[in-house]
């Protein structure tokens, strides 16, 4: 009888434990953090790190981005973007921008124009799309569009920070505006099961 009954607490107490073990690993999503730079160790500012689910992963809709011009600049510099993303730019400025993109990713352009255009630019194919300003030459900005919505630009602190992430397989792949034509880094594998955080190593040298 005695037996039976502690027989029975462990199996309670099993159980209870592999619920929590699996409500850890479904709910627990993780954080990862990547330390960018050269490799002189000088760090790296303006360094796109996205992390590309592997396998067959169901992804959330894209979020809406927004580049705006200030001062005849775009900010932000650098941004990236989910496949299938709206895109808004507007102007903040009281001169008119002519905003385009020769990038086979994303062609288009927005003819002359004051405030937000009406329409948000889609971008639905994967790539490196370049901004510039067909009135002022040396308006510049780069988007990633990538197929994941897991991703982070580094900032002055050479710190790119990626939360929300769920448990699992990935791929990091890296880019930097100065790598703009040079082929692609190789991507490194990272398994992400609680908060982390890594180093990457960006060569800018073709
Ligand atoms: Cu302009």
């Amino acid at each position: 009888m005695l037996k039976q009954a502690g027989r029975i607490r462990w199996i309670h107490q099993g159980a209870a434990a592999l619920t929590a073990l699996l409500l850890t690993a479904s709910v627990q999503a993780a954080t990862v953090t990547f330390k960018t730079s050269e490799p002189s160790g000088r760090v790296l500012d303006s360094v796109v790190v996205t992390l590309l689910p592997v396998g067959k992963v169901a992804l959330p809709p894209p979020r809406p981005g927004s580049i705006q011009q200030v001062k005849k600049t775009f900010v932000p510099l650098v941004s990236v973007v989910q496949t299938g993303a709206a895109v808004e730019f507007p102007n903040n400025d009281t001169v008119r921008h002519h905003v385009y993109s020769f990038s086979a990713s994303k062609v288009f352009e927005l003819k002359l124009y004051a405030g937000t255009p009406a329409k948000p630019v889609v971008f639905d194919k994967p790539g490196v799309v370049v901004l510039g300003c067909n009135i002022h030459d040396k308006m510049v900005a780069y988007i990633m569009v990538a197929d994941t919505p897991w991703f982070a630009v580094s900032g002055d602190d050479g710190m790119a920070k990626i939360a929300d992430l769920p448990p699992g397989d990935y791929m990091v792949q890296t880019w930097h505006p100065r790598r703009l034509g040079m082929a692609d880094l190789p991507p490194r594998p990272i398994r992400v099961s609680t908060d982390l955080t890594e180093s990457l190593t960006i060569d800018l040298k073709p």
